[in-house]
């Protein structure tokens, strides 16, 4: 496939959704084709599973059941959406992929990790990420920017703080043992964060990326 394949991750309100939109702008001032994604969703089946997985608090969820409709929108998100557009060049940027699955379905849900992992590949038929990059802050402040934004909280996020410290704890296991995860600290302005994240890229993509501010020079060029 010629297309990058590139997932925010992260808890609940570290700004995964900010940083794709601006990252979204700077790839399309750098004339680059993507596509854009979120999990769980991104197509008619998933939009309607994330509705029941986020919003039903009327209903009693096993954690094999939530994994298996959050996997269910994967394996139609990667047949339909991420697949082709791949194949058709695309630099793909997911909001969320298998790394979510692992910290909260495993980790936070405490299913089995391997077991996990197994029903990810039957989803994803195997697709990887070229990259994660896991945005990291104290639980504390991500409440603190919901609060806010004056958000009103989904069934996942209702599970509460020591949830979300589990959750942040996970992706910090992870960043050190999975491969292709890149940590970045959420901590700071929102411009700076985003600095971090397109250097990051630039850095670690070598040759996919360029600055779009007047000079289309490979970063990493610049680091040589
Ligand atoms: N899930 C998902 C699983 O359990 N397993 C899985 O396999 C998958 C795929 C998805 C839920 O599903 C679960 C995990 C989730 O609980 P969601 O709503 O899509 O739910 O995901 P959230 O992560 O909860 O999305 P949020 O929109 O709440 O968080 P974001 O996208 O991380 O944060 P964002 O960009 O909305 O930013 C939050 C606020 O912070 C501000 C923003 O302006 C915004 O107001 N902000 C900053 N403020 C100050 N300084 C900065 N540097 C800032 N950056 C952002």
């Amino acid at each position: 496939m010629a297309g990058r394949f590139i997932v925010l991750e992260g808890g609940d309100g570290v700004g995964k959704t900010t940083h794709i939109a601006l990252l979204s702008s700077w790839l399309d001032a750098a004339g680059i084709s993507h596509t854009v994604v979120r999990e769980p969703g991104g197509t008619p089946l998933g939009e309607a599973i994330r509705q029941v997985v986020l919003n039903r608090t009327d209903l009693e969820f096993s954690p094999e059941a939530e994994l298996l409709l959050i996997l269910a929108a994967r394996a139609a998100l990667v047949r339909e959406v991420i697949r082709p557009a791949l194949l058709r060049g695309d630099t793909v940027i997911g909001d969320r992929f298998a790394l979510s699955t692992l910290a909260y379905q495993s980790f936070g849900r405490g299913l089995d990790l391997d077991q996990v992992r197994l029903a990810i590949e039957v989803a994803t038929g195997g697709l990887q990420p070229d990259l994660y990059v896991v945005l990291d802050l104290p639980v504390e402040e991500s409440v603190e920017r919901g609060r806010r934004d004056g958000q009103d909280l989904d069934r996942i996020e209702q599970e509460g703080e020591e949830f979300r410290q589990t959750i942040r704890e996970a992706y910090l296991t992870l960043a050190d043992s999975e491969p292709a995860v890149a940590l970045v600290s959420a901590q700071g302005p929102l411009e700076e964060v985003q600095r971090r994240v397109q250097d990051l890229l630039s850095a670690r993509l070598r040759g996919a990326f360029v600055r779009p501010t007047g000079d289309t020079r490979d970063v990493h060029a610049e680091q040589s």
